[in-house]
């Protein structure tokens, strides 16, 4: 069966601001309190999408969650007037008042875990909303998820969208971001590739920063997505490299279709792993980037693994990179060498500003969850979120009419950024024709 692999971006929320949220994660500490730019960081996403849509690859949108979740400042014993709370919260420490106020659902790879069709027992596209229980404003996410998963893919006969995993470290869960999946065309059946940070069978783990994936997740996730088990593999992350700032594998491998592209340093024991993937997957084309040609902390400064690997119309690749990589000798030359690399079919580099998102620790590669569609699913899902032309056109200029251009964290003590919020979110709802999406949120 024909499909063929959407990029659903996560639409930058208007909130987006640098607190300094995600220990672990090297750009979010080293840019904690900056002044931020959420218009700027909209557009330059929805220019992401629309060059993305240029190359002939399936975009569509991930609408943005509403901001700020004033429930769980409720469920912390915060009371009295809304702006009392903001006050109160921001007077205890701003961090916390930016955790319910995070525009972090931009990065969709962290949304959920996706199974396509073909790889199903039920032939249904199963996906997993991420339980983002390792950090408290990415825990807030998981309900808004859901329901925005369900409102796209509503459709039962095509689709299933679980409740994510147990809330629980046991099952800590960062979706897609620590999946990758093997497969000779999107619409055959493919090897699911789980990467973990911690678990029963986790030989070492980091001392240094949290790991953010539990083995038992991964197992988890491919029980309810109706996997067969001998098409799935579980590896452990390299524990020194989530020390070095990997706190997600998608920050040092990427794949696509048979090609998967991973730095030295990648697996906990790089032989066992690549043994697997070999025994699980015998056509599978394994490029290794080497400690010599790109170190990790180069990796994670450039977030060069964090790239887009996509598969064209013409059957060739393209990868889209981080202006970053453009920047950086070792980086760039490694870009070069993967398209001048004749026995893999990536075609071009394409190197994209996404710095409002960078400086918090998401690249490219962050920002979009892929959902493989066949053409009657791609019928079935919610059509409104379809990126084409005309959206970006309408979605630019309800960003321009909508959003600030310098938030700070004192600005969210702001009670008139939750009416700009919800006028917002309200016009949102009318362009991607998804009514009562905010409603309950
Ligand atoms: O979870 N940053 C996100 C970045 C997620 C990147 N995603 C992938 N690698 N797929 C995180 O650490 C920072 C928010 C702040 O500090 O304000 C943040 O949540």
């Amino acid at each position: 069966m024909s499909a063929q692999e959407w990029q659903f971006d996560g639409l930058v929320g208007p909130t987006h601001n640098y607190a300094g949220l995600s220990y672990g994660n090297v750009a979010s500490q080293t840019h904690a309190g900056n002044m931020s730019n959420p218009k700027r960081a909209a557009l330059q996403g929805l220019d992401k999408m629309r060059f993305v849509a240029s190359l002939g690859v399936k975009q569509a949108v991930m609408p943005p969650q509403k901001r700020p979740v004033l429930k769980a400042l409720h469920a912390l014993g915060f009371r009295g007037e809304t702006a009392k709370m903001l006050e109160d919260a921001y007077a205890i420490s701003p961090d916390l008042l930016a955790s319910v106020y995070s525009a972090s659902p931009m990065w969709a790879a962290n949304a959920a875990t996706v199974a396509p069709g073909a790889d199903t027992a039920d032939g249904r596209v199963h996906l997993v909303p991420a339980n983002l229980v390792s950090t408290f404003h990415r825990s807030l996410e998981p309900e808004q998820t859901t329901r925005i998963l369900r409102h796209i893919f509503a459709d039962e006969a095509h689709f299933c969208v679980h409740d994510a995993l147990p809330a629980t470290v046991r099952f800590s869960d960062e979706g897609a971001a620590n999946h990758m999946r093997v497969c000779s065309d999107h619409g055959r059946k493919g090897l699911h590739v789980y990467l973990y940070g911690c678990g029963p069978n986790a030989a070492r783990v980091p001392q240094r920063f949290p790991a953010r994936q539990n083995e038992e997740a991964c197992y988890a996730i491919a029980r309810l997505s109706q996997l067969d088990s001998d098409f799935c593999a579980v590896l452990q992350q390299d524990p020194d490299v989530i020390d070095a700032g990997v706190f997600h594998n998608d920050v040092i491998a990427m794949n696509n279709e048979e090609l998967m592209i991973a730095h030295e340093h990648c697996f906990a024991d790089p032989a066992v792993a690549k043994a697997s993937l070999k025994q699980h997957y015998p056509a599978l084309s394994y490029v290794e980037i080497p400690q010599a040609g790109l170190s990790v902390e180069d990796a994670v400064r450039t977030y060069f693994f964090n790239s887009q690997l996509l598969s064209l119309p013409n059957g060739q690749m393209a990868i889209v990179a981080p202006i970053e990589c453009e920047e950086h000798d070792a980086a760039r030359t490694q870009m070069e060498r993967l398209v001048a690399t004749e026995t893999i079919a990536v075609e071009a580099v394409h190197y994209m500003d996404v710095r409002e998102s960078m400086h918090n620790g998401g690249g490219p590669a962050c920002l979009r969850l892929r959902v493989v569609l066949d053409e009657a699913q791609a019928d079935a899902m919610h059509g409104g979120v379809t990126f084409d032309d005309g959206l970006y056109e309408r979605l630019s200029a309800w960003v321009n009419a909508h959003y600030r251009d310098r938030l700070a964290l004192g600005d969210l003590r702001d009670p008139a950024l939750i009416d700009e919020v919800d006028a917002a979110m309200a016009a949102l709802e009318e362009i991607l024709g998804l009514s009562g999406l905010y409603t309950a949120a």
